[in-house]
């Protein structure tokens, strides 16, 4: 299956500018190249565009570019829904408001083709505000709770073809969480490992537990990594750096478990900003995750222990 993959400059959603010279960094990182000679056939749709902008008015006035992130949303959710059909999409972002359209069109595509709809979410942030809720009114801090269905998107987000089960949902790297989606994923169902949880269990057997249930109902998996999972010490290139994130063998581990496991079928890489990046660190270490993710190894061995299919 070829390597599809999507630009989406999308940085409305975020804080601060620069998001939208994400896709732009991702090709200059090498991204491209690192997949074709891993023996990908890879083919570069360009980048997205958003749909014309409608008026859109919330009673939360602390909301930020409404209009603009659902024009990205209707965009990004059409342009997924086909590329889950022609290959693995790798979109490149962006910031992370553009998941609220890749995971819904994703999602879609599965429930047409059978497939129950699984989500890794790396990330400090849970990203679990509803419109309602956002304080900060940066979108980029709703789009799970959008495409888990949660309340108070009807009438300004797309509707859902195929919400996403919070029981499916696994979250690794949580260290920033707002209260009001403290109390939201209280009994939401997600799985939610904090960093905390990751220090006293280690990566391996927290990720271990969710690709079971993956591979138990022959899944398909998305991947939704944003860059402040990682640690701002490797990581700097992002406008929301928190203390205290996973470490470069961590986040490479993961991705290689990943791959072992045969169960990811598309990728998110959002919140990279090129502007805070330091000579483009950033960006080369998030397309050497995309590297591990996609098969690269130091040494072949045997891969038996994490396949799960
Ligand atoms: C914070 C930060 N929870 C907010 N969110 C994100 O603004 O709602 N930062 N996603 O990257
Ligand atoms: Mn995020
Ligand atoms: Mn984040
Ligand atoms: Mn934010």
């Amino acid at each position: 299956k070829p390597c599809i993959v999507l630009g989406v400059p999308v940085q409305e959603g975020a804080g601060r500018l620069g998001c939208d010279m994400g896709p732009s960094a991702f090709r200059t990182a090498g991204l491209l190249t690192e997949l074709q000679n891993l023996g990908y056939q890879v083919e570069d749709r360009g980048n997205i565009a958003p749909r014309p902008l409608r008026e859109l008015r919330h009673p939360n006035v602390a909301i930020k570019a409404l209009a603009e992130t659902v024009a990205w949303t209707e965009a990004i959710a059409e342009a997924a829904y086909r590329a889950a059909g022609d290959g693995m999409p790798i979109f490149a972002g962006g910031d992370h408001s553009l998941s609220a359209g890749s995971m819904t069109g994703l999602a879609r595509r599965a429930a047409e083709d059978g497939r129950e709809f699984f989500v890794l979410w790396l990330d400090s942030h849970p990203d679990f505000h509803t419109l309602a809720t956002t304080t900060s009114g940066n979108l980029h801090g709703v789009p799970m709770a959008y495409a888990t269905g949660r309340e108070g998107f009807d009438g300004y987000f797309p509707p859902l073809a195929a919400p996403i089960k919070p029981q499916n949902v696994c979250m690794m790297g949580i260290r920033s969480v707002d209260p009001a989606e403290r109390s939201a994923l209280q009994g939401a169902g997600v799985t939610v490992h904090d960093m905390r949880s990751i220090d006293e269990n280690g990566v391996v057997s927290l990720l271990d537990g969710f690709l079971k249930r993956v591979a138990a109902a022959d899944g398909f998996l998305h991947v939704s990594l944003d860059v402040d999972f990682l640690d701002p010490v490797i990581a700097p290139g992002v406008g929301t750096t928190v203390p205290g994130g996973a470490t470069f063998r961590e986040a490479h581990l993961i991705m290689e478990i990943l791959h072992d496991s045969g169960l990811v079928g598309s990728l998110d890489l959002v919140e990279l900003n090129p502007f805070l990046d330091e000579r483009g660190r950033t960006a080369l270490l998030m397309v050497d995750l995309v590297a591990s993710l996609m098969g690269r190894r130091v040494l072949d061995r045997p891969t038996q222990s994490y396949r799960y299919t």
